[in-house]
Formats: structure tokens, sequence, C-alpha cells
């Protein structure tokens, strides 16, 4: 099952939040989460009922690792600076793992720990950022619903309209 934990602004383990938090935690704040069959690749049926579900009709594969992406220092500087985007980011882990850092109500980092088989969906309007974990690499199926735009709205992005459309859910579910 997914672990996920509390974390630092650097990413760092916190003395007092060693202990996992129930995946409750993580729809609160609008994040879904499934386990799929990483074996069965882009054949898996629950993945391709979630494709129809949602209207997911762009799909490629993205591999995190330093001799298989380009720029790929900056490109994980990148990741890892705080953001959110104008649509949902969706994620499904093919190989490896990595950590996706999501902001709680109280605006203090959530750290998701992806392996193989895992996929997520964050909110549109959601601050995030990500990172690799000990393996060093990942393999990850990006889905989007038509032509993709990956634009990374850099925080703060208070007066953005997606952001404040998620905010405004946020408190009206408390
Ligand atoms: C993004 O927007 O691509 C991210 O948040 C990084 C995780 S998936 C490469
Ligand atoms: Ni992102």
């Amino acid at each position: 099952v997914l672990q996920v934990w509390m974390v630092g602004e650097n990413g760092e383990d916190l003395e007092n939040a060693k202990e996992f938090l129930p995946l409750s935690k993580l729809e609160e704040i609008g994040v879904l989460y499934w386990h799929l069959d990483p074996k069965k690749s882009e054949a898996e049926e629950e993945l391709m009922k979630i494709r129809k579900d949602r209207g997911y009709s762009y799909m490629d594969l993205l591999e995190i690792c330093p001799d298989k992406l380009e720029n790929y220092e900056e490109k994980l500087k990148n990741f890892f600076r705080e953001h959110m985007h104008a649509d949902e980011e969706i994620r499904y882990c093919l190989e490896g793992g990595g950590y996706f850092d999501v902001r709680d109500k109280d605006d203090k980092w959530i750290r998701i720990w992806i392996k193989e088989g895992d996929m997520i969906i964050l909110p549109a309007g959601i601050y995030h950022r990500f990172t690799l974990d000990g393996a060093n690499r990942v393999k990850l199926m990006r889905l989007f619903i038509g032509e993709p735009v990956w634009t990374a709205h850099n925080r703060p992005q208070e007066d953005h309209p997606v952001r404040q459309e998620y905010v405004k859910n946020l408190t009206d579910n408390t």
C-alpha cells in the first residue's frame, strides 16, 4: 500500500512526523490513487477503464535517469520547484520510484512514495513537486485530456483562477 508521510521544506524527514498518514489525507486534498499491474503495461484493464472514463486520450512515457533524459539535472531541479498546473497531473509508475510532495490543508508537505504500479492524479491547482527516490530512476506514463500542456506555474499563484477554484473547493469540503 502507498506510503505517505510529512516532510520538511527541503524534503527532509521530520523528527516528530515519522508515522505514515492514512490515505484519507490524500482524499481531503483531492489526490486520487490506484494500484495497477505494471507488467500489463498499456493493456492493463483498469488503466484502460480509467483512461476511457476520464477522457485521457493522450499518453506518453517519460524515463527520468541520467542517461535517458536530456538536461537531466536541470529538469530534476525544475520538478522539485514548488508549482501547480492549470490541469490535472496524471502519472502512472511503470518502473523505479519517486516522491511526489503535495501541500496539505495546513500548507505542510505530504510526501507520496510512488512505486511500480502506482497511479496518481493530482488535481489542477494543487501545489506540488517531484524528486527521485533511492533507486534514482523512474519510468512514468503521463496521461492528459487532448493536447498536453505541461506548463508549470511556480508558486505563488494566488491570483490564478485555477488555483482560486482549487482553494475554494478545499474550504467548501471542510
Ligand atoms: C511535472 O509537472 O512534470 C511534475 O510535477 C514532475 C513530476 S512527473 C515528471
Ligand atoms: Ni507538476
